[in-house]
């Protein structure tokens, strides 16, 4: 059964390590999102896909979700010496991923190209894709001022108004080679338990894509990453409540509505079913907090059986 997953970094690498688990790998295809990528010290920094990766691959910080396991810093220390930003901890291990991904791309490869190189290296069998080739930075409009995703999240710890996102240079980008026709090939579409705004957001804002979901939106179940009214990691919350959205099932349900046939939301927000049906969609109220590796993979075994279900359902048509 071949599966497309749309992914941000911590939380949709949870749900996809517990796929990996309970699926063949190679019929999963991951479109993360590139927003979050930064240029510093000359190096492209992917954050998402490496945390994609290495999740997969066993080898990312268990701690923070993102880097890797057991990482030195030992670099960062001698870049502040040279009066470098230090901000954005980059790991001695990990710094070899961005040197290679930025040769790779001055060779005048793709980051499609050069982020399948990556996790093939770590024995990934997943395939994994960037949203696009072309650079989406998410900008974030603060009382500041216009920063880089990064600054505003790691920088300035979240802690700036969002007053306004911004998918710069969407509209001349392009859905990764093989994106879209992986999608349109499916048996059935995930969307990852992710920030809406920042995580999934840039992915819908890359031409095509949200086309492509609307078009299979009866195969499309999304895990709503909003608990209780909360995001579980990250300021999904507070990013939802300053741009005025209802931080809730309901709220992200309304986000997703136009694409997504089915909203999997977590136990604690079974009373919003009726309101979520309302809209026109599917629900599925199931535990969605992924605490331990068993949670992981039992998500992920209901989210097959929802994508089946709907298969089966479009099959008898
Ligand atoms: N997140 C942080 O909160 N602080 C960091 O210093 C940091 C460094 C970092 C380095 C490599 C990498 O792949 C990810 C890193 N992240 C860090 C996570 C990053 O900000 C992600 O974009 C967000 O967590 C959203 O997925």
């Amino acid at each position: 059964m071949e599966i497309v997953a749309l992914a941000g970094g911590v939380g949709a690498s949870k749900l996809l390590l517990g796929l990996t688990r309970v699926m063949d790998a190679r019929a999963l295809t991951i479109v993360v999102n590139t927003g979050d990528d930064i240029v510093l010290h000359g190096l492209h920094i992917s954050p998402d896909l490496d945390i994609v990766t290495y999740t997969l691959a066993g080898a990312v910080n268990p701690k923070t979700g993102w880097g890797l396991r057991g990482d030195t810093f030992s670099a960062l220390k001698i870049l502040k010496r040279y009066a470098r930003e230090d901000w954005f901890n980059l790991g001695d291990r990990d710094l070899a991923t961005h040197i290679h991904r930025t040769a790779t791309l001055r060779s005048g490869e793709t980051l499609t190209e050069a982020t399948d190189a990556i996790r093939r290296a770590w024995g990934v069998e997943a395939r994994i894709l960037p949203m696009s080739d072309a650079p989406v930075p998410t900008l974030i409009e603060t009382e500041i001022g216009v920063l880089h995703f990064q600054e505003y999240l790691v920088k300035h710890r979240a802690a700036l108004n969002v007053k306004k996102i911004i998918f710069d240079r969407a509209d001349v980008a392009r859905p990764a080679p093989g994106a879209l026709e992986a999608m349109a090939s499916a048996e059935g579409i995930v969307v990852c338990p992710s920030n809406p705004l920042i995580s999934i957001g840039p992915i819908l804002a890359v031409p095509g894509m949200r086309e492509a979901l609307r078009a299979r939106r009866e195969r499309v179940v999304a895990v709503c990453p909003i608990v209780g009214g909360k995001s579980l990691k990250g300021p999904s919350d507070k990013m939802m409540k300053e741009l005025g959205h209802e931080v809730s099932a309901l709220g992200v349900a309304r986000m997703y509505r136009d694409f997504a046939g089915t909203m999997m939301v977590d136990s604690a927000d079974a009373a919003q079913k009726g309101a979520i049906e309302a809209l026109g969609m599917q629900v599925v109220v199931r535990p969605t907090v992924m605490g331990s590796e068993a949670d992981k993979e039992k998500l992920a075994r209901a989210v097959l059986g929802v994508l089946q279900k709907s298969a089966l359902a479009g099959a008898a048509g």
